[in-house]
């Protein structure tokens, strides 16, 4: 755990309800790390095993006093739950145990705002925030509200005198909320552009994917530093959840003028919060209009197939059709004994800090994304100078012959400089 004046660590006590389905012990093991990332000492758990929660304290009752007694006796700051919790279950909880309460959903924002760096990240939480809010609004106004409800029900339409305190606070994030949709908006509006302007290029589109910490940056990185156009525009990687908040897209040229971009996003956890799901939609748009994606599995941690599923579920809830994905099991330096990099079809064992790793899995997304391109021969006229230096720039060229006609050349075309220079095409 990592402590600091800015963070002083908070005790507390992680509450869930077991469902007894397949994912709740993980699940638990998941909140702790969620906990722990969030500056957070875990000090015990308390779980119950019900159906569905009570919609009053969401444990039931006796389990409430349990906690209480937990939170006491491990002097504990907060309770931390597994599920997003209603208003009045966190009022009722807070007044049963006499701790302050998190649900899941409060704590993955809170990670990531205190993780969010760029304008567009910092929005996006924002607005997530602020939604998560809205519904959660107190004050002590309360009983006034109720009063006007009770006195004719449609008045909150109309501003002034019999306006709660709660109804401006309302208004005022509602206000809010807009105001930063509008913004993020515009500073979306040029990466749509830019997008647009790639697809016109038909440059491929590769995009890693996969649960946070499982080394997406790391193999951006090593990628980059071997490939990248710009060779120093590395991005952060670190041992922590979710280290990358936002998109970032790489160009990568192969030795052969063959290139492709490649673009690493936020990682994912299990119920990754709708309301960031969709304020994220745009940074993970990269992912949904790619042409291949690359899946990054922490294959040394012993949940790691867990965290596949998530990802799956993830992929799906963002609307990630059918792209074709290579799967990666990265880190297989950690395990003992674990022979790499290791290919079976599309499926890759490997280490992201290893060369020869780095040079299969290039070796396997070339496949992918230039099965559409095309070897032939191509005859270009002397006077035609201009289009030989073209495809030396541009095409990957196998060899050069000059003939009586002109200069022939051996090359692999994309299907869009294959249509250019089809006139020139000789068997
Ligand atoms: N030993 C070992 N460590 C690795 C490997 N790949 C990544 N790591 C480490 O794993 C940690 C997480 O790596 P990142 O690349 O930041 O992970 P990420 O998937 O980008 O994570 P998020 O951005 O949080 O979603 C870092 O400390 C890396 O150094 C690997 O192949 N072997
Ligand atoms: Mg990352």
């Amino acid at each position: 755990m990592i402590e600091n004046e800015l963070h002083p660590v908070r005790k507390v006590i992680l509450a869930g309800l077991d469902r007894q389905n397949a994912e709740f012990d993980y699940e638990m093991i998941e909140l702790a790390n969620l906990a722990e990332a969030n500056y957070m000492e875990v000090v015990g758990t308390v779980t119950q095993k019900l159906e569905r929660p009570n919609a009053a304290t969401y444990f039931g009752k006796g389990k409430v006093e349990e906690l209480k007694e937990a939170v006491e006796y491990y002097e504990a700051d907060m309770v931390v739950t597994n599920d997003e919790l209603s208003p009045s279950q966190i009022r009722n909880l807070e007044s049963g145990t006499g701790a302050g309460i998190m649900d899941r959903t409060a704590l993955i924002l809170d990670i990531f705002a205190s993780r969010a760096k760029t304008k567009v990240a910092k929005l996006q939480v924002a607005i997530a925030q602020l939604q998560y809010q809205l519904p959660r609004l107190r004050t002590s106004m309360n009983v006034r509200l109720d009063q006007q409800t009770g006195g004719g029900g449609g008045s909150f339409t109309s501003r002034g005198a019999g306006e709660t305190k709660l109804e401006t606070n309302r208004r005022h994030i509602e206000h809010q909320i807009s105001l930063l949709r509008q913004e993020l908006k515009d500073v979306e509006a040029d990466d749509q552009t830019r997008r647009a302007r790639r697809e016109k290029e038909s440059i491929k589109n590769v995009a890693l994917v996969g649960y946070t910490n499982a080394g997406k940056s790391t193999i951006m990185n090593g990628l980059v530093r071997r490939y990248g156009e710009n060779q120093d525009k590395t991005v952060f990687q670190a041992d922590m959840l979710f280290a990358t908040l936002e998109t970032s897209v790489r160009k990568l040229n192969l030795p052969d003028n063959q290139n492709f971009l490649l673009s690493d996003t936020v990682g994912f956890v299990s119920k990754l919060p709708h309301g960031l799901v969709a304020a994220f939609r745009a940074t993970l748009a990269e992912a949904a209009q790619a042409d291949l994606l690359l899946q990054v599995v922490d294959y040394a941690d012993e949940n790691y197939k867990e965290m596949m599923s998530t990802t799956a579920k993830t992929l799906k809830e963002i609307g990630v059709g059918d792209i074709p994905m290579i799967t990666i099991y990265n880190k297989a330096d950690k395990i003992e004994g674990m022979s790499f990099p290791d290919r079976d079809g599309d499926t890759l064992t490997l280490s992201a800090q290893d060369d020869a790793s780095l040079d299969m899995l290039i070796e396997v997304i070339r496949q992918h994304i230039y099965s559409d391109h095309v070897q032939t021969k191509v005859l270009i006229p002397f006077e035609q100078g201009q289009l030989v230096s073209e495809l030396n720039e541009q095409a990957s060229v196998h060899s050069i012959d000059y003939v009586e006609a002109g200069t022939m050349m051996d090359v692999t075309l994309t299907p869009v400089q294959a249509a250019r220079f089809a006139a020139y095409v000789v068997d």
